[in-house]
């Protein structure tokens, strides 16, 4: 069994990443085969959370190209090129439609449940998790194998982040209703959502981890953009 490079940790914590959780996929579950035709082992998933990534992002070129897309550009670019360093084969959430079931991938990995808001709480970084890559390999990594735990939501008894919604727009019956969200961050330009969700900033877990406002900004205006996708 190969234990994931020490290289990799750190060429991902360098660039704002790291390794939420991985997992070894069935021979039945939605996942590509690897160039080699092969059925991959091991499926790592690279992530960020608010805090490890945005400082890097916003001195990197892409950032201020003026370009679309700058996350999606950095985390391919940067990724890419961790991923062939390691011997690895890089998947992206953004690439699509269809896109890839990464959030039916995280629940695969351990550690997530799925909240009220859409995304996955962590148990440790609660609802601040954002994944840019999934790793694949043709060996079996001890990542991939090791033991799972829940995550938050189903011993959270009162559920802050329903309540904390000012529009309510989150209900344990319906979910999450996104136009009514998206209708109130675009009609109240000066609203405090704006500066970060506020059903997430109500979750107790991984306030540490929170993005801070100019970032919650900048992960707002991608999603009020209709053509864009959630980052
Ligand atoms: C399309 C999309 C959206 C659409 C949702 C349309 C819809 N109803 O499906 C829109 C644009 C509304 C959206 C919004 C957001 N999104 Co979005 N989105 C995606 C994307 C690109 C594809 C989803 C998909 O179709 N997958 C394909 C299916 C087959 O995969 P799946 O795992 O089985 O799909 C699950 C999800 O679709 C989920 N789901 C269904 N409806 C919704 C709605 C929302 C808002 C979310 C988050 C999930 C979700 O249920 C499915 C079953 O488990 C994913 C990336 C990805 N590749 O998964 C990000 C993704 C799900 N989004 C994400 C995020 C963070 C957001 C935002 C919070 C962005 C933000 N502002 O910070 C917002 C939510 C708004 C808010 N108030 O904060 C994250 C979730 C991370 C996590 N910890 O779970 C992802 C994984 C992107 C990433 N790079 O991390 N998103
Ligand atoms: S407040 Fe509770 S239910 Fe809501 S995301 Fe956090 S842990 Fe899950
Ligand atoms: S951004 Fe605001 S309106 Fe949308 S779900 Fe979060 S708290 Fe509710």
């Amino acid at each position: 069994m190969e234990t994931p490079a020490a290289d990799l940790t750190d060429s991902l914590a360098a660039a704002g990443f790291f390794v939420l959780g991985g997992f070894s996929p069935g021979h039945g579950d939605p996942i590509p085969a690897l160039k080699s035709g092969k059925h991959p082992r091991s499926l790592l998933l690279v992530g960020s959370t608010g805090q490890t990534l945005w400082p890097l992002l916003t001195s990197s070129p892409e950032f201020s190209d003026e370009k679309p897309d700058p996350l999606d550009r950095y985390t391919k670019r940067i990724l890419s090129a961790i991923a062939i360093a390691n011997d690895l084969e890089a998947l992206f959430p953004f690439e699509g439609p269809p896109f890839h079931p990464f959030q039916q991938w995280a629940l695969a990995c351990g550690g997530f449940s799925q909240s009220p808001m859409g995304v996955l709480a962590h148990q440790r970084y609660g609802p601040w998790t954002g994944f840019r890559a999934a790793l694949l390999s043709e060996l079996v990594v001890e990542v991939a194998v090791a033991s799972k735990v829940d995550g938050p939501c189903e011993t959270c008894r009162d559920k802050p982040c329903i309540s904390a919604c000012p529009v309510s727009a989150l209900s344990i019956e319906n979910g999450y209703d996104v136009p009514k969200c998206r209708e109130h961050l675009v009609s109240m330009k000066n609203a405090s959502c704006w500066s970060g969700c506020l059903a997430r900033r109500a979750c107790p877990i991984g306030e540490d981890h929170r993005q801070d406002p100019a970032n919650a900004r900048f992960h707002m205006d991608c999603f009020t953009d209709i053509s864009s996708t959630g980052q």
